[in-house]
């Protein structure tokens, strides 16, 4: 029978000398196919000693190592289902997870030991294991007694292989689920559409907690057998310096903002680089024009979700990359904009963008009725994305029907903010709005209203919500005014507010 588990394809591509270089890594390791082989399979056969219960959840907060990418693959490996969460998240936010999620397994960093392992063995978590970015902790202490052979496990094309938290617009965060079908799909698609080639060498310097780093980057070059050199954090010098022995590099925006800045990016720097591919959140014109006069590179930029993962591609030969699109559906997924009443839009019409394909999820985490909520009657699934289809085919993202800030990559919802905020005492209301930022490309701004009687610290406000929230969710700046603007039917007009402190960092 085949074996439709996503790491057994990725496996299989690996090259005939396992001998050979598979990662490369900032502080000067070199990590060997073979040790890729082994050091998976005695992390599989550490989950499976551990006896859990079939579709168990493997939940990892750990910095960025090429052991956490192994504690990824080793956990498809076992048959099990990974959530990686980000390291930015504090005790409320891995309460929820975890209390969600109910992972057999939860593995942190040594230094969150105490809080973690507390919130785990709470919701009934058994094992708790720590994984370090200096390969210590006690995952590797035990998986370095188990076996370094293991029989990949079998699965089938749905069953789940990853959950991905993704906050909603209203109440809490939803663990989009994916299986090793929408994976392999996904990957094997794009392998051929971005045109993976023998002797590509790939910089991952994105954090391998989200779709971009832990999939796109990863099974990208896993499914070439293509090494990696491997950032442990995103360090634009460093990128520079080591493009000439790359060939393919992929970031959100900020990244190539930052690299901008940067006198050594030059054509000759990127003499030997292929294809540069950029994603997660828009990318400016100004970024890809300026990007194009520098390195004579056309970045490639695409449009996915955690629930589909990638969804759209611009061109990687044949027709031109246009800037300010994000590509065609990429083979396989069927896309159209529809407006409010279901009519199918035509071409230059801005709508709702809806999706279909091999690559969309299987719904939300013990969520039935929001997954239906977010599907429509024929099955296709509602983005939440604005945009229109352009008289050539190219999609244009042109915003989102869905409150949702995008600040370097990251997603910030704003009804967790006011949530929060509204909870502070003296607080009466409050938004939270996006502004254009050059380096973030978008960040949050707050703005609160007091109750009578009250008056507000907004610093203290501030440093509350950075007690409480992932750093990359606190609003760059607060404001106290007397009244939120309201349209007739009560509601809160943002986009004034957007309007009145557009240019706060411009
Ligand atoms: C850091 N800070 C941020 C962000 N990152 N503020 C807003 N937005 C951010 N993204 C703040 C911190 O709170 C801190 O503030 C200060 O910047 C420095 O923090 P540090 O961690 O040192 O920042 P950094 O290392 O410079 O990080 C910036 C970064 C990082 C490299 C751009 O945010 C990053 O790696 N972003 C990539 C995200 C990503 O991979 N997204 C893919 C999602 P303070 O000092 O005040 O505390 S996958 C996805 O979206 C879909 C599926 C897709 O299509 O790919
Ligand atoms: P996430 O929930 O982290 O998976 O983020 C998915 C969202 O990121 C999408 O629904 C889009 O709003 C946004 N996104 C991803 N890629 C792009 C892109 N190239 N241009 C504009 N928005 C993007």
């Amino acid at each position: 029978m085949k074996n439709h588990n996503l790491f057994a394809a990725l496996r299989a591509a690996f090259p005939q000398d396992l001998d050979s270089v598979a990662v490369e890594t900032d502080n000067g390791l070199a990590y060997s196919w073979r040790d890729l082989e082994r050091g998976t399979a005695m992390l599989a056969n550490l989950l499976k000693s551990l006896q859990l219960p079939e579709g168990a959840r493997v939940a990892v907060q750990v910095e960025k190592s090429v052991e956490a990418m192994m504690l990824y693959l080793a956990t498809l490996r076992a048959g099990y289902v990974f959530l990686p969460l980000n390291t930015a998240y504090q005790s409320a936010e891995i309460e929820y997870f975890i209390g969600n999620a109910e992972p057999a397994v939860v593995v942190c960093s040594g230094k969150n030991f105490g809080w973690v392992s507390k919130i785990a063995f709470k919701a009934g978590t058994q094992n708790v294991f720590t994984l370090d970015e200096d390969r210590t902790g006690s995952l590797l202490d035990r998986a370095a007694h188990c076996s370094d052979k293991h029989e990949v496990v079998q699965r089938q094309p749905d069953d789940l292989a990853a959950i991905l938290y993704t906050s909603g617009t209203t109440g809490r965060s939803k663990g989009a689920m994916l299986s090793h079908g929408n994976m392999l799909s996904n990957a094997l698609v794009l392998k051929d559409y971005w045109g993976w080639q023998a002797g590509d060498v790939l910089i991952h310097a994105l954090p391998i907690f989200h779709v971009h780093g832990l999939f796109v980057a990863i099974h990208g070059a896993l499914i070439n057998g293509s090494k990696m050199i491997w950032l442990s954090r995103f360090d634009p010098k460093l990128v520079v310096r080591k493009l000439p022995e790359a060939t393919v590099f992929m970031g959100v925006p900020t990244l190539y903002v930052r690299l901008l800045a940067e006198p050594g990016l030059t054509r000759e720097a990127c003499r030997n680089m292929r294809l540069f591919v950029a994603g997660s959140a828009p990318l400016l014109i100004e970024t890809f024009t300026e990007w194009q006069n520098r390195t004579g590179h056309t970045i490639l930029e695409r449009y996915g979700m955690s629930e589909t993962a990638m969804l759209t591609s611009n061109p990687y030969a044949g027709d031109e990359r246009r800037g300010g699109t994000v590509g065609f559906p990429l083979p396989g997924v069927s896309l159209r904009v529809r407006d409010e009443g279901g009519q199918v839009l035509p071409a230059g019409e801005i709508g709702g963008i809806e999706v279909q394909g091999p690559n969309v999820f299987q719904g939300y985490w013990r969520m039935p009725e929001k997954t239906k909520e977010e599907f429509t009657a024929d099955g296709f699934f509602k983005t939440g994305d604005v945009g229109k289809i352009d008289e050539r085919g190219y999609v244009v993202i042109v915003g989102r029907s869905k409150d949702l800030i995008i600040s370097g990559g990251y997603n910030v919802y704003p009804a967790e903010i006011e949530a929060y905020i509204n909870d502070l005492p003296g607080v009466a209301e409050s938004a939270v709005v996006g502004v254009p930022h050059p380096d973030f490309g978008e960040v949050g701004v707050a703005i609160v209203v007091a109750r009578p009687g009250s008056i507000l610290d907004t610093e203290q406000i501030l440093a509350e919500l950075k007690a409480r929230l992932a750093n990359f969710k606190i609003p760059k700046r607060c404001f106290s005014i007397s009244d939120l603007p309201r349209n007739t039917m009560g509601k809160v007009q943002k986009n004034i507010l957007r309007e009145q402190h557009k240019a706060l960092f411009t």
